[in-house]
């Protein structure tokens, strides 16, 4: 049997630690190199995070495996085992620039099912997680389930792709969309957004392209809520794959895909 609770004690004390040196880190010099393309930022602390998760869990449960993006851990072939999904650093451009504003977004999963969530913002030091079964909770609070509301009172998390040519999708057909909404916010970290929908103070995350390291844990925390955690076409996520991801309650998900994501085809 897993101890699922020991699991969750340890990983929320790696937390805390890894955040305090992240803080530590940030007063000193920063080393910063780029990946697909020059915006696409990568830093020591990146790294240094990740290494610091994986020899802790590996140490600890060395029957895991691991899912990292700065690709210190493991390739995974299929969701069978417990899996750690880590983005050591969600919001890598608004560390480097804005030294504020992201995220350690760690989530654990069984067989594919999602267990354990965290999505904690450094700087904050605040904590959203959640336990599969047991509630989501911000800084140790239990959360209610998220709010049906109709789009009209919503505010959308996007990305500033949505307005601009590209190849995934017409950038004019989620102008509707905005327009329906009350409101936008574009934070740039999508795990920190997640965490902002947990709590209500954003109703609707969309995103055309994240990995299951952007997702894994805001797809835990909204499921525990009550919400839904899906591709723009209402599909199922998966952590073997990138995809577009969509997040909202129940209701305005529904309404949101029936109205404006109809004619929305995955590339
Ligand atoms: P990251 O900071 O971990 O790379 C920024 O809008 C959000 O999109 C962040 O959560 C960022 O995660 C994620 N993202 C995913 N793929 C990206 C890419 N190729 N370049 C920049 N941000 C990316
Ligand atoms: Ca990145
Ligand atoms: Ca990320
Ligand atoms: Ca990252």
């Amino acid at each position: 049997m897993i101890n699922w609770t020991e699991i969750d004690q340890f990983t929320k004390e790696w937390i805390k630690e890894a955040g305090k040196r992240i803080r530590q880190s940030l007063s000193e010099q920063l080393h910063i190199s780029t990946k697909a393309n020059p915006n696409d930022l990568v830093t020591n602390i990146d790294k240094d995070t990740e290494r610091f998760f994986i020899e802790r869990i590996r140490k600890t449960f060395p029957n895991h495996k691991i899912l990292g993006e700065e690709g210190f851990g493991d390739e995974l072939k299929s969701t069978e085992g417990v899996i750690w999904v880590i983005d050591p650093i969600d919001g890598t451009m608004n560390l480097v620039h804005m030294q504020r504003n992201f995220t350690i977004s760690i989530g654990i999963f069984e067989n594919g099912k999602g267990k354990l969530a965290y999505i904690y913002d450094v700087m904050n030091d605040e904590l959203y997680h959640a336990m599969n079964g047991s509630g989501a909770f911000f800084n140790g609070k239990r959360l209610p389930k998220l709010l049906d509301k109709p789009l009209s009172e919503c505010i959308i998390g996007l990305n500033s792709i949505w307005l601009t040519e590209n190849r995934r999708i017409d950038h004019r057909m989620l102008t509707p969309l905005v327009k329906g909404a009350r409101g936008t916010r574009s934070i740039g970290s999508a795990a920190l957004e997640m965490g902002y929908i947990a709590t209500g103070w954003m109703d609707v995350y969309i995103s055309l392209r994240l990995s299951p390291w952007d997702f894994a844990a805001g797809m835990i925390i909204i499921e525990e809520l009550g919400g839904k955690a899906t591709k723009l076409t209402g599909e199922p996520l998966s952590i073997l794959e990138k995809s577009s991801v969509f997040f909202a309650g129940p209701a305005v998900h529904e309404q949101i895909l029936k109205q404006y994501l109809s004619e929305y085809v995955e590339k």
